[in-house]
C-alpha cells in the first residue's frame, strides 16, 4: 500500500459535495448522488477507489435519501476496502455480539435505541462525552471503513459527532507527539463478553479475519499509527476501549489516557455533527475518526451498520502528519 496524492475528491468532482468542517467531514447533499448508481457505474472501480481516498482524508463522508439496500451496502463495504489495498483475509467484520436472524447475516449489525451492539452498557446519566469511541479496536485487525444508515428516526436528536484523529495529532506539541510515537496501548473490548455472558450468548468467532478469533477481544496497538492510504500520522486511542499504554506505569497511563480522551471530547474545532434525515448514510473511516452517538431523544431510532476490516496497525516513523504535507 502506497500513499495516496492529496486529491481527495478524483473522479467524484462530478458531483456537488461540500465540506461540513476544515478538518473533518464532507457532504454530497444532492439525493441524485445514489450509491447504488456508483456502484453500478461503468467505471465502478475508480469512483468507489477515490471515494474511499476521499473518507481516508475527510474521516467521514455523508450522502442523503440513499436507495441502498442492506446487500449493496455489504458489497460498497467490501468494495471499498479491497479497492483501497487492504489484504485479502480482511473481510466484513462479524460482531462479537452481532446476531444472526433470518433477514440479515452477522456481518451486519443493527444499530437500535432498543439494545444491541450500540446500548450495551448505555446508561442515561452517564457524560455524553463518554461515548467516544472508535469501531472494534479491541480486535488484532481492526476496521477500516463503516457504513451506517439510519431508516428510522425520531423527529429530532440522536445526531451523530465524529472527531479528526489526524488533528488530535497535530494540535499537541511536537514534543507530546515525540513522546507518544512508538508507545502501545491495550484496547479491550470485554464489555460485549459480559453482555453476550448476562443474555446467555457465545461470542462470535472467528470474526472476519482469521486473526480475529478467540473471546479475549483484546489487542495490543500503536498510540499513533500511519494511515495507509493518506500516509498521515494519527491518534489511535480510544474512551470507548483503549484501557491502559502498555510502556506506561498504571497511573501515568491513566493520566496519559484522561488527557487524550479529554483532548478528542473538548475541542470542537476537530469536530463534525451531523443530524440525520431518514436513509442517510454516512461512511467513516475508523482508522482517522473517532464517533460517538447522541443518547437525547425518546422512541425508536434504527440502523444498519457494516464494517470492513482493515490492516493490522503499524507506525512508520517517516511518515508525515496532515497538516505538514498540506501545509496547514
Ligand atoms: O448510533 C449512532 O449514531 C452511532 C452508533 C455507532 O457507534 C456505530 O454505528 O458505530
Ligand atoms: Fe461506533
Amino acid at each position: 500500500m502506497v500513499a495516496a496524492p492529496f486529491s481527495p475528491l478524483g473522479s467524484l468532482s462530478v458531483y456537488d459535495s461540500n465540506d461540513e468542517t476544515p478538518h473533518v467531514g464532507t457532504r454530497f447533499p444532492d439525493k441524485s448522488v445514489q450509491l447504488t448508481r456508483i456502484l453500478a457505474a461503468p467505471n465502478s472501480d475508480e469512483l468507489l477507489k477515490d471515494l474511499a481516498t476521499l473518507v481516508s482524508h475527510r474521516g467521514v463522508v455523508f450522502f442523503t435519501d440513499q436507495d441502498i439496500d442492506i446487500e449493496k451496502q455489504k458489497e460498497l463495504g467490501t468494495r471499498l476496502g479491497e479497492l483501497a489495498g487492504k489484504p485479502t483475509t480482511s473481510k466484513l467484520h462479524v460482531h462479537p455480539i452481532s446476531e444472526q436472524t433470518p433477514e440479515l447475516t452477522a456481518d451486519v449489525s443493527v444499530i437500535s435505541s432498543e439494545g444491541g451492539i450500540a446500548r450495551a452498557g448505555y446508561s442515561k446519566s452517564a457524560r455524553a462525552s463518554n461515548g467516544w469511541h472508535a469501531d472494534i479496536t479491541f480486535e488484532p485487525i481492526p476496521s477500516d471503513y463503516a457504513i451506517l444508515k439510519i431508516h428510522t428516526l425520531p423527529s429530532v436528536g440522536g445526531d451523530t459527532l465524529w472527531a479528526s484523529g489526524y488533528e488530535a495529532y497535530d494540535k499537541l506539541s511536537p514534543a507530546y507527539q515525540k513522546f507518544l510515537e512508538g508507545l502501545t496501548a491495550l484496547h479491550d473490548g470485554s464489555g460485549f463478553r459480559e453482555y453476550a455472558e448476562k443474555l446467555g450468548r457465545t461470542i462470535n468467532d472467528p470474526r472476519g479475519s482469521p486473526e480475529n478469533t478467540g473471546t479475549a477481544l483484546q489487542a495490543v496497538h500503536p498510540v499513533i499509527r500511519t494511515h495507509p492510504v493518506t500516509g498521515f500520522k494519527t491518534l489511535f486511542v480510544n474512551r470507548g476501549f483503549t484501557k491502559r499504554i502498555v510502556e506506561l506505569t498504571e497511573e501515568e497511563s491513566e493520566d496519559v489516557l484522561a488527557y487524550l480522551f479529554r483532548h478528542i471530547a473538548e475541542n470542537h474545532d476537530m469536530q463534525v455533527r451531523f443530524r440525520w434525515n431518514k436513509n442517510d448514510v454516512a461512511i467513516w473511516d475508523n482508522r482517522c475518526v473517532f464517533h460517538t452517538a447522541t443518547n437525547d431523544y425518546e422512541g425508536l431510532r434504527q440502523g444498519n451498520r457494516v464494517v470492513s476490516l482493515g490492516e493490522k496497525p503499524y507506525f512508520d516513523p517517516n511518515s508525515k502528519s496532515r497538516r505538514a504535507v498540506l501545509g496547514l
